[in-house]
């Protein structure tokens, strides 16, 4: 019935992939109504930002340079693994209240830090706290700057907002937050000269170009001679526009601390400043401390305390890097003929890196909550909300989320538009189950979160509807993703909605294609959701029997066992005999480019040669019985070193495999071919744990492996931390090195769970 309601016209169809799923809103409270989370260093991009939780929220933030390399090294804003910088990133964070970060940009350091002061109708105060210190004596000014901007790119309330100068002190009004006001207080050290503008600046992403602009020379009486200094906007005069960015610029002498005092008119406490504040830093910290512990045992197991801090940056870092996005994607579906704006809504949510990708991903996101939702169920909660609002009346969730100039700025324009045809494994949902599970006295009648929970469900049942109405394969109980895309070019054409983007599949797309990594996903949805439907009291039979049949050994073997390997493995239109060979220019002013050659046809068969990741999935999300002999051949393949075991982790691919860490083009290195990644490294620990523990054959080897995997893992990423100074997206299978994109603290951060042993 369904599909003959929805074969309507074109038109129709053209509106669904932008249209939303049609009940209320998971998230009914937010800005103001939730004010412990108002006020965050939601902008996870910039090395220090902070803005409300209000889709129109004035941002506030940190810019710094140092005189004395300026020319060189630039202002610093955004993070950007270009910028060099020995390391950076939250050490406290607690997501809610506080956060102390500390930055080393050679010779300096820069502690930041910021406390807030939660109270009246408008949000409350916060304060920030800049540190900056020199390893080298010298007597060169160091510039701090702090700046407020509103996003007019949004119209609405940011056109009844307002930003202006009042003597040093900057001044500004909202329709939210009333009326406030920044002091800029130095405690401690010597400023040498303060300097700010009121300016306009064409879009939240140009504002380091805006300020360059603003810079002119200014005379220092005594040594220093002539410095930059903030002047006048040209732009502004005799022009229609508004103030929209107001930076004050002091230029100091390091050793320096500067207190950022932002306050509210009608909170009648005083902000916090000077020792005050620093004694409230202190005991926050210390109160997470205690928090730390009392959650993860570490110091009860045994690890260090400088492998403790690790951890607690790894976390901090993960809650820190949350932030609050609004603006509206551009999707396509089959029906479209050009990309179309999704609707403007809000995400609250995790970010894999701060550098590379400072914006929410959907499977990354699951794996983030496992981490989150033991720190605070609230956040957690909140987060999976907003990403469940975010379905459309297909059922689809676009996997990649690029909301507000800020966060289209940073993206190649190739991988701004979202496809409908491309799912992303729904690790959001079996996370959440799991979550649910452990704390069921958070979903009973009358509980906390029961009445979310149940708003959810609809939502949840329309986006694991969309997997089984969209994913499916040609044979009965097989699935295949979409989305591939043969340009003649790839060495084995990508696979992005997998998540594991290059890893190798069938060489030549097809519709016969069989997928078992998709195929383990969707068993694990069907057990999620019949969790959800039992504590919501709701009728589990149909997420049961599909969970039934996907966990039925002998069907899985029939579609996706070789015999022959002894191994499971994908099926599709497959040759080994590819390689990239360099194709002569049709006409002399090409350059040869790479191409694929296919050296033998393909024919329909099981993708045996590529070992790895895919090969494990039904270990991995727990698919075959404790007493499956087959479990059994998958953990003796699993410690063989030729293969994929290494000192630091499980390879994503196997030495052994025909395309291991083999580039997929010209421009493409290898990514999912033999790299370590930690979120599937921790699904083979818990899968491992949950064999260990269950009675049959293989409980002991299971066991065994568990403890060798976390050293390996626990032991490489705690020592690439020392020797970089950053968690890292990828470790190599070769000597452990951190590889791939930094600071990655999403997925990564996962460390922090294995530590404690708990899955
Ligand atoms: C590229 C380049 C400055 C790729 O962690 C996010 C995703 C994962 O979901 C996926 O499994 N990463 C993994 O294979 C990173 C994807 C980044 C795509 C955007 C833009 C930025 O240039």
């Amino acid at each position: 019935l369904g599909i003959a309601v929805y074969v309507g016209t074109l038109g129709y169809l053209e509106t669904r992939v932008n249209t939303p799923f049609d009940d209320e809103k998971v998230v009914q409270n937010s800005g103001l109504s939730i004010p412990e989370r108002y006020w965050g260093t939601y902008r996870p991009g910039v090395y220090l930002g902070l803005k409300s939780r209000e889709p129109r929220s004035p941002v506030f933030g940190l810019m710094w340079y140092d005189l004395a390399s300026a020319a060189q090294k630039g202002i610093r804003h955004w993070c950007d693994q270009g910028d060099n910088l020995p390391t950076y990133g939250w050490l406290w964070h607690d997501g809610v209240s506080f956060g102390e970060q500390r930055i080393s940009d050679p010779p300096h350091n820069i502690i930041t830090s910021f406390v807030k002061t939660p109270g009246g109708e408008h949000g409350g105060h916060w304060t920030a706290r800049i540190n900056v210190t020199s390893k080298i004596n010298t007597s060169t000014p160091f510039a701090l700057i702090w700046y407020a901007a509103l996003d007019e790119s949004l119209g609405g309330a940011a056109l009844h907002s307002r930003l202006w100068l009042d003597g040093d002190s900057l001044l500004g009004h909202t329709p939210h937050l009333h009326n406030f006001k920044i002091n800029l207080l130095p405690h401690s050290g010597k400023l040498l000269h303060m300097s700010h503008s009121e300016a306009h600046a064409p879009g939240l992403h140009l504002l380091k170009e805006k300020l360059y602009s603003l810079l002119r020379e200014h005379k220092l009486s005594g040594p220093h001679g002539r410095v930059p200094a903030l002047g006048q906007d040209e732009d502004l005069t005799g022009q229609e526009k508004e103030v929209n960015f107001v930076p004050i610029q002091l230029l100091v002498q390091p050793p320096f601390v500067l207190d950022v005092v932002y306050s509210t008119e009608d909170l009648p406490t005083p902000p916090l400043k000077g020792d005050e504040y620093t004694t409230v830093l202190e005991n926050k910290k210390k109160d997470f401390d205690e928090e730390f512990e009392k959650k993860f045992k570490l110091a009860e197991k045994g690890y260090k305390q400088e492998d403790i801090a690790i951890a607690k940056a790894a976390m901090s870092n993960m809650i820190g890097g949350i932030g609050y996005f609004y603006g509206a994607g551009r999707v396509q579906s089959q029906y479209t003929r050009e990309p179309v704006p999704y609707w403007r809504a809000p995400l609250y949510t995790a970010v894999p890196s701060r550098s590379f990708f400072p914006r929410g991903f959907l499977w990354d996101e699951g794996f983030h909550g496992l981490l989150i939702g033991r720190w605070s169920p609230d956040i957690q909660m909140d987060i999976v909300a907003h990403w469940l609002d975010l379905i459309n009346v297909e059922g689809w969730i676009p996997r990649e989320q690029i909301l507000g100039s800020e966060a289209l700025a940073r993206v190649p324009k190739e991988f701004v538009v979202q496809s409908n045809a491309a799912a992303n494994p729904p690790m959001l949902l079996i996370t959440l189950a799991q979550f649910v599970n452990k704390n069921r006295e958070l979903f009973e009648p009358h509980a906390p979160y029961r009445s979310m929970l149940d708003r959810m469900f609809s939502r949840l049942q329309a986006w694991y509807q969309w997997f089984q109405n969209t994913q499916k394969g040609e044979e009965p109980t097989s699935y295949r993703w979409r989305g591939r895309e043969d340009d003649g070019l790839q060495l084995n054409p990508k696979t992005l909605s997998s998540g594991i983007d290059d890893y190798p599949r069938a060489s030549h797309p097809s519709n016969i294609e069989r997928h078992v990594d998709l195929r383990c996903w969707m068993y694990a949805a069907a057990d999620a959701m019949a969790t959800i439907a039992d504590v919501l009291q709701r009728d589990t039979s149909k997420f049961e029997a599909l969970r039934d049949q996907l966990g039925d050994e002998e069907l899985l073997n029939e579609l996706h066992w070789s015999p022959r390997t002894q191994t499971y493995a994908d099926y599709g239109m497959h040759t080994d005999g590819v390689k990239l060979v360099r194709q002569a220019p049709k006409n002399p002013s090409e350059q040869a480019k790479l191409v694929r050659s296919v050296t033998t046809p393909p024919h329909p068969r099981l993708v045996t040669s590529a070992f790895g990741y895919v090969s494990l999935f039904p270990m991995l999300l727990k698919v075959l019985r404790p007493e499956s002999d087959n479990l059994g051949k998958i953990l003796a393949n699993l410690d063989n070193p030729d293969l994929l075991w290494s000192p630091y982790g499980l390879r994503s691919l196997s030495k052994s495999s025909p395309l291991y860490m083999k580039r997929n083009t010209e421009h493409d290195p290898p990514y999912w071919r033999g790299q370590v990644w930690l979120n599937v490294n921790y699904l083979a620990l818990a899968g491992l744990r949950h064999y260990a523990r269950r009675a049959g054959p293989h409980a002991a080897a299971a066991a065994a492996l568990h403890d060798r995997l976390r050293d390996n893992l626990v032991g490489n990423v705690l020592s690439e931390y020392k020797r970089t100074g950053y968690l890292w997206e990828q470790y190599s299978g070769e000597d452990g090195k951190g590889s791939g994109c930094k600071p990655f603290s999403g997925w990564t951060a996962l460390f922090v769970l294995i530590m404690e042993g708990e899955y």
